[in-house]
């Protein structure tokens, strides 16, 4: 089945002349690497190739090769093939929907399960835990590999994997990344590239956030509220998760951020076996059974407490009986406001 859908996606990249490339907006590390290394692929094919998104990406990642390729103004063009990369739906990509839209073919590789299959083909492999390491397959198809593209799926597959930590590292998550650091690779330098990206003022923005953190009752649900967050240039919200994940036994994690349309865009992420896609579907988002996001219409107050409330009635958070004892004592001598 795989063979037959990248065999299928080969032959299309042989036959097509003109490529559009695009992900998701606010590229993350598994977006902006898989479509640089595709870039590299079709140049190295001799095919006329762009890549656009919705925004300019993170300065964080300049360092990935050919980093100035990624434009985000339209093109009118047709193109014979948009490949949309790491993206649940051409909504997603944001503006350049409409060249996606206007395209003859459009190829949709992604790892999201809550993808939609909105492409001509599909290769939608929720299992595998970055688009980088889904398209690595391509490369080892067609032959193809370099330092460059290597450096570029490296930062795609690690980026998902919060550095080869979560469960969706597995065997062939590392077999591939063997190969890749066959490239010299510098797995220190890409790391430190990633996660040294604070100004001063952002570790401020960071503490207050975290000093305002809320929990449920039992400990195991753990909130914050992200004020001002479209004033920064830089993504603050996995920063302040991998605090939030330093918290014993909480198992959601979520961050709510108003936006200036009277919308609350809610991400989550689940630490154990919650399932945060089901809560963002519920609401109308989606993403992964570990990391998910949605958008709703409301007051910051009235969606806080909706999310809430549904995580506590309809997932299992409270199914290891074993409660946050330590915790709950803890923050109740503190400032931190239980509900
Ligand atoms: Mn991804």
């Amino acid at each position: 089945m795989k063979d037959k859908i990248l065999n299928k996606i080969i032959d299309k990249i042989k036959s097509s002349k003109s490529f559009f490339i695009t992900s998701h907006i606010n590229g993350d590390g598994d977006a902006l690497g898989s479509e640089l290394a595709m870039y590299i692929l079709l140049k190295k094919l001799h095919k006329n190739v762009i890549v656009v998104n919705n925004e300019i990406p993170a300065q964080t990642y300049k360092f990935l090769p050919k980093f100035n390729v990624i434009k985000n103004k339209i093109d009118k063009k047709k193109f014979d093939v948009a490949i949309v990369l790491d993206c649940t739906d051409s909504h997603r990509a944001g503006k350049t929907k409409e060249v996606i839209d206007r395209a003859e073919y459009v190829i949709n590789i992604d790892h999201h399960i809550s993808n939609s299959f909105f492409g001509d083909i599909n290769w939608v492999k929720p299992y595998i835990g970055s688009t980088s390491q889904i398209i690595y397959n391509l490369f080892e198809k067609f032959g193809i590999m370099d330092k460059n593209v290597a450096l570029c799926l490296y930062t795609g597959i690690s980026t998902d994997t919060g550095n080869f930590t979560y469960d969706n590292t597995t065997g062939n998550t590392h077999k591939i990344v063997s190969h890749l650091m066959e490239y010299k690779i510098n797995p220190s330098i890409v790391y430190e590239k990633m996660r040294s990206t604070c100004t001063p003022l952002d570790l401020a923005f960071i503490g207050k956030t975290i000093s305002s953190l809320q929990f449920d009752s039992k400990g195991k649900i753990c909130w914050g509220v992200l004020a001002n967050w479209e004033d920064k240039d830089y993504d603050l919200t996995e920063v302040i998760f991998s605090t939030m994940r330093l918290v014993k036994d909480v198992e959601v994690l979520l961050i709510f951020k108003e936006t200036n349309d009277n919308k609350v865009r809610i991400n989550l992420r689940s630490t154990l076996d919650v399932d945060v896609n089901k809560v963002a579907k519920f609401f109308g988002g989606g993403g992964h059974k570990k990391a998910s996001g949605v958008t709703i219409k409301g007051s910051l107050k009235s969606v806080e407490k909706k999310v809430i409330a549904y995580i506590r009635k309809n997932t299992n958070v409270y199914k290891n009986k074993k409660m946050n004892n330590s915790l709950f004592k803890h923050f109740k001598e503190n400032k931190y406001e239980q509900i």
